[in-house]
């Protein structure tokens, strides 16, 4: 049984922002309109049995037809921001030369429409959906990507800069790296295992590239990046806490490390001895990389469970499930909300000064279709109070956006994991939305922030 949410929930800084979440190949569709070039997630969902039931987001919400029903949802939902992210082909089709105006028209409608809602517009310039003429170049394991990025962030910077400021640069390198190019169980779907770890490097120094551009380009921005955290836990036998060392190097310090400190965790523990990777990492790199953050967005579902290699891993670690009988989610992830106050108060602890502002950039579950899902407002109730306990444990956060606004195309298992705060209903030529009972949870949630000030 979830547990119930409490009656009181626990109140927030006046500043704090309140927000939802989207990506573009996730709810947009119009995958051909206007100009759009391939993506990679475009090319990927065509190969048969990498998506459940062959779903694809050709349509998905149909969102570039419908944003102005979804921004009205938002200003019913009274959200201080949103993010979602732009379609890098559908602004440069082929990655890199020649923009397609139309596609920057339809960013620059929908951060109008939201300006007018009252609504923050927070974009994220890379959710995945890498063009597919660059990844035909060798993708993020070619260093050129990254300097093709940096170019597509001052485009898009030059265009809405004079009312965003606000920007997230990539989402997840984790796992993009792992999913996209170590299992192939994402786009671009390659199987390289550890060889994949040179696109960690060049999607780093691409968003320092693009940190550089959008500063170039817009007045006071305030540049963020999104990455998927996920606390370790493990036994205290000796074999289990090395193994969980190696897993937390590769998950979460492979990416805040450099960000933060200027250089990357000892990787020998994954083979990986020479400190410039056989020649990836560049002299003058970890400068680009490390360039100052104004905020570090962390995304957060579960902790992992780790535990010592069994023979013939390839790898220094298992995954494991946990003992205890936690909660689960319809996705069936453990719904673990003290994971999130340990993580949070982990990196401010680890990172001390060095540590910018936090922001929860994604949290949320999927459930069962329906509109009631108390489950949703028990997971959210949890989550919020956890962010709350680490605030009071010293950790800076200011904003929390949950996952997701809609329900919409959940990568490999197509439409079947629901995410919404909204129904969406995939069947209808309308792509009919319908708001849970979540949204209604959410939204006097934060109309009683602002009474409580
Ligand atoms: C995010 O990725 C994405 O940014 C977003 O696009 C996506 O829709 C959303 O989350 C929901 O999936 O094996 O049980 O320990 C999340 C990355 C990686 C988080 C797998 C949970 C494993 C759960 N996820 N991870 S479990």
């Amino acid at each position: 049984m979830p547990t119930p949410p409490t009656s009181e929930e626990p109140t927030f800084p006046a500043s704090f922002v309140w927000g939802a979440s989207t990506a573009a190949y996730q709810i947009e569709g119009a995958a051909e309109e206007d100009g759009k070039g391939q993506s990679i997630w475009d090319t990927f969902v065509r190969r048969p049995g990498v998506v459940l039931d062959g779903h694809t987001g050709d349509i998905a919400c149909d969102h570039y037809h419908r944003f102005p029903e979804d921004v009205a949802l938002m200003r019913r939902l009274g959200l201080d921001a949103y993010r979602f992210s732009l379609s890098w082909p559908r602004v440069l089709p082929t990655g890199e030369g020649k923009v397609e105006p139309r596609g920057l028209d339809f960013y620059d409608r929908l951060v109008d429409a939201l300006l007018d809602a009252g609504v923050t517009p927070t974009p994220t310039l890379f959710h995945w959906d890498l063009p597919q003429a660059l990844e035909d170049g060798g993708g993020w394991l070619a260093r050129d990507t990254a300097y093709r990025f940096g170019e597509y962030a001052a485009v898009v910077a030059e265009r809405l800069g004079d009312r965003v400021r606000r920007w997230i640069t990539l989402n997840e390198p984790f796992v993009h790296m792992s999913f996209g190019y170590g299992f192939g169980v994402h786009a671009p779907g390659r199987a390289l295992l550890l060889d994949a770890v040179p696109v960690a490097h060049h999607q780093l120094l691409g968003h320092g590239l693009a940190v550089a551009a959008l500063r170039a380009a817009v007045p006071n921005a305030e540049v963020l990046i999104a990455n998927n955290c996920s606390p370790v836990r493990t036994t205290s036998r000796p074999e289990d806490l090395a193994a969980a060392e190696a897993y937390d190097t590769l998950h979460n310090r492979l990416f805040n490390d450099p960000l933060l400190l200027g250089r990357y965790p000892d990787l020998s523990a994954f083979g990986v001895a020479d400190p410039s990777w056989g020649g990836v990492v560049r002299d003058g790199d970890l400068e680009i990389v490390a360039a100052p953050l104004d905020g570090l967005g962390i995304n957060y579902y579960n902790p992992t469970w780790i535990s010592a290699p069994s023979e013939g891993a390839g790898l220094p670690f298992d995954m494991v499930e946990p003992q205890e009988p936690y909660e689960r989610t319809a996705f069936g992830w453990p719904v673990v909300p003290d994971g999130l106050t340990e993580l949070l108060v982990g990196l401010d602890r680890r990172y001390g000064d060095a540590l910018p502002p936090l922001w929860i950039t994604e949290n949320g579950c999927s459930q069962p279709a329906g509109l009631d899902d108390p489950a949703r407002i028990a997971y959210l109730s949890r989550h919020i109070a956890a962010v709350r306990d680490a605030m009071d444990q010293g950790a800076d956060v200011r904003g929390y956006f949950t996952w997701s606004l809609l329900d919409n195309f959940e990568w490999a298992e197509g439409y079947h994991q629901r995410f919404g705060l909204v129904e969406v209903d995939f069947n209808s030529p309308e792509r009919t939305r319908t708001p849970r009972a979540s949204f209604d949870w959410y939204r006097k949630f934060i109309a009683a922030q602002r009474q409580a000030l």
